[in-house]
């Protein structure tokens, strides 16, 4: 496996030592910090019995390029979001059988740490309409992996009209959690482009040229990272497990008194 130190401002740190960056979503908003591993957010035993779940119900999932996903996603739901919301509010639903302690309190918990003094919570247009706080992607073996891309790709979409007006969404960040590892491979790899590639289009992009982080979390750790602006992808899972992670995107909103969290 290559390992080149290119995104230098990385930070691998357990959950109690958060409070050390009671700022650090504005510190990775503002590319001072490129992003964070942080250990043990959920126990390995608590993500052994989601997975168990998860995999009792594998119906309510839907296909995917990577394998599958369960709940909705913004963008691919279109500027018409009924169907998004919908989708979101069964999943906040699902969340609170999966999970034995609460997913959102927990999340909300680690955030609040590192907010700022910022509220952190889901977005929400009125009492109906309240945005997923995460999605659960499932890589399959030999699928190739996530594709590359960076957050800030996808702001163009009337989807993200709403979320515009409230949230400073260029540079946004991304979270995951690890609720399950691939035998092999699935590593978050994210790519530090060279100057002269900054201006260059996604599709020419010479990524041999570049140096990447592999990052390798552990069943229970969080990845909270500059997604917007890192190109990254997941590498092939290999092995016969599937890869099961949870999150989606983080952002400071346009008055700066509140972090959102949403897939
Ligand atoms: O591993 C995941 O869940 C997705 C990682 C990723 O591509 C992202 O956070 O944008």
């Amino acid at each position: 496996m290559t390992f080149n130190l290119a995104i230098k401002n990385w930070l691998t740190i357990d959950a109690e030592s958060i409070t050390n960056y009671p700022d650090g979503v504005n510190q990775i908003y503002k590319c001072e910090i490129d992003g964070m591993l942080i250990k043990g957010v959920f126990s390995k035993e608590e993500m052994l019995s989601v997975q168990n779940k998860l995999n009792s119900k594998k119906e309510v999932r839907d296909p995917l390029y990577y394998g599958a996903i369960q709940g909705a996603i913004l963008v691919a739901k279109g500027s018409d979001r009924t169907q998004y919301f919908q989708d979101a509010t069964i999943l906040r639903e699902d969340l609170k059988n999966l999970f034995k302690t609460n997913y959102e309190a927990r999340v909300e918990a680690i955030l609040t740490k590192m907010s700022g003094g910022r509220t952190v919570e889901i977005p929400k247009e009125d009492a109906q309409k309240i945005y997923t706080p995460a999605t659960i992607r499932f890589v399959h073996p030999n699928k190739g992996g996530i594709k590359l891309h960076r957050g800030n790709e996808f702001l163009g979409d009337g989807a993200y009209d709403y979320m515009n007006q409230i949230a400073k969404i260029v540079n946004g960040l991304s979270y995951f959690i690890v609720i399950d590892k691939a035998e092999q491979g699935g590593e978050l790899v994210l790519y530090d482009l060279l100057p002269e590639q900054l201006t260059t289009p996604k599709k020419d992009l010479d990524l041999d040229k570049c140096n990447k982080r592999y990052l390798n979390p552990d069943i229970g750790d969080m990845i909270l990272f500059q997604g917007g602006s890192i190109f990254h992808a997941v590498a092939d899972v290999q092995g016969n497990k599937e890869r099961i992670t949870i999150g989606g995107f983080v952002a400071i909103s346009k008055d700066d008194q509140k972090v959102f969290y949403w897939s």
